[in-house]
């Protein structure tokens, strides 16, 4: 920006006087403020988090294909049971065989018996008797349901950074991985991120969350094995306020609604948070493990019960053969699934999106 100024504005004419120095420095002031409303137009202007992946490069698999390839096991479930139903010429009895599809594809029976009395009525109208408009109908059924509950939901962003993240959800299902994805994700969408290891109730979580901060180049606030959660949490805000970052994500131990010291715990960490930030913090995300099937859809009740949820992140859809549960969580929490997990590694993430889960579910 500074080089491109015309150098009659740099240089000070031959014998300047006091007028020319405060002429050149007026032009260097406008020019600085120029260069300041350029940057910040350019932050601005970046596309929400969770506005879908990042676009893919030559050769790299579209969302919607790497979405179906990480409901491969659901797909072959309910595919097969699908061409069982759909394969002949639709008559009442391929409406049964659809519902038992969706009931293995683990939708869940509130939701399959919903869609089914739509396709009933839909067939009774004579409105969908051929295979195609049957599949159509049921398509536009599920997105509905899912759009329903809110989901497609973006990931909150805070008028002014940092954005506070807090990672919630019972051991092992899948969080300190899925920050992993989170923190690449944003990064991916030029967002400045930092970790927070406030599991420091296990003894390999700080180093497992080290590991990932090092692997993506992310920096990363820690203290030892041991140390107070909320302290840590506490270190890592005031560091995210005066580095600038956009985001801050917090790791937490994993924890049972019934464990009551830790879900004090858990609240010690958001008072400490508000104390500092009153807006924060501005999503608690429930990690679910897709693998548990409707159990982690009572997990999320349970823990809901005694703490405030957000949003859910999906973890480990990639590992389920009933990918349906997404639509199942869509019903019947009324919590939005905002990012589904699709294997271990960091780029296996997709910000979840109602139209594009359904197309993948039914991809051939
Ligand atoms: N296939 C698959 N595996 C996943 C996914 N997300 C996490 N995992 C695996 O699940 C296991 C547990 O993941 P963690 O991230 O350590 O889970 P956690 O909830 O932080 O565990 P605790 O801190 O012990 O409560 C690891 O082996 C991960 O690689 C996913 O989306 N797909
Ligand atoms: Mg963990």
């Amino acid at each position: 920006m500074l080089i491109c100024a015309p150098p009659a504005l740099l240089l000070p004419p031959p014998g300047s006087s006091e007028l020319g120095r405060h002429a050149l420095a007026v032009a260097l002031l406008v020019l600085l403020a120029l260069l300041a409303a350029w940057w910040w137009r350019s932050r601005r202007a970046r596309p929400a988090p969770g506005a879908g992946g990042a676009a893919p490069s030559s050769g790299a698999p579209s969302a919607l294909q790497q979405l179906a390839r990480g409901l491969h096991k659901t797909r072959a479930r309910l595919g097969l049971a699908l061409r069982r139903a759909l394969g002949q010429e639709p008559s009442e009895q391929t409406l049964e065989e659809l519902e038992v599809a969706l009931l293995e594809a683990d939708l869940g029976v509130a939701t399959s018996e919903a869609i089914l009395e739509d396709l009933r009525r839909a067939w009774r109208a004579g409105e969908a008797r051929s295979t195609e408009a049957l599949l159509a109908r049921l398509k536009d059924d599920l997105s509905r349901e899912l759009v329903a509950a809110g989901n497609g939901a973006r990931l909150a962003e805070a008028p002014v950074p940092p954005t506070v993240v807090l990672v919630v959800g019972v051991n092992g299902v899948g969080k300190t991985t899925s920050i992993a994805k989170l923190a690449h994700h944003l990064r991916q969408q030029g967002r400045r991120v930092l970790l927070a290891a406030a599991d420091t109730f296990r003894a390999a979580a700080v180093d497992q969350l080290r590991v990932w901060s090092e692997r993506l180049g992310v920096p990363i606030v820690a203290a030892q094995t041991g140390a107070d959660p909320a302290a840590v949490v506490h270190d890592a805000l005031e560091a995210a306020i005066a580095r600038g970052v956009d985001y801050l994500i917090v790791d937490t131990a994993g924890r049972l609604h019934t464990h009551q010291n830790l879900m004090k715990e858990l609240e010690k960490i958001k008072r400490v948070i508000r104390k500092r930030l009153p807006e924060a913090p501005h999503e608690v995300l429930l990690v679910l493990d897709a693998t548990t099937g409707q159990n982690a859809i009572a997990q999320a009740r349970a823990f809901r019960e005694v703490t405030e949820v957000t949003g859910i992140f999906l973890a480990k859809l990639d590992g389920t053969a009933k990918g349906g549960i997404v639509v199942a969580i869509a019903r019947e929490l009324g919590l939005p699934v905002k990012f589904v997990g699709l294997g271990e590694k960091p780029e296996d993430v997709q910000p979840f999106e109602p139209r594009r889960f359904v197309e993948a579910l039914f991809a051939a």
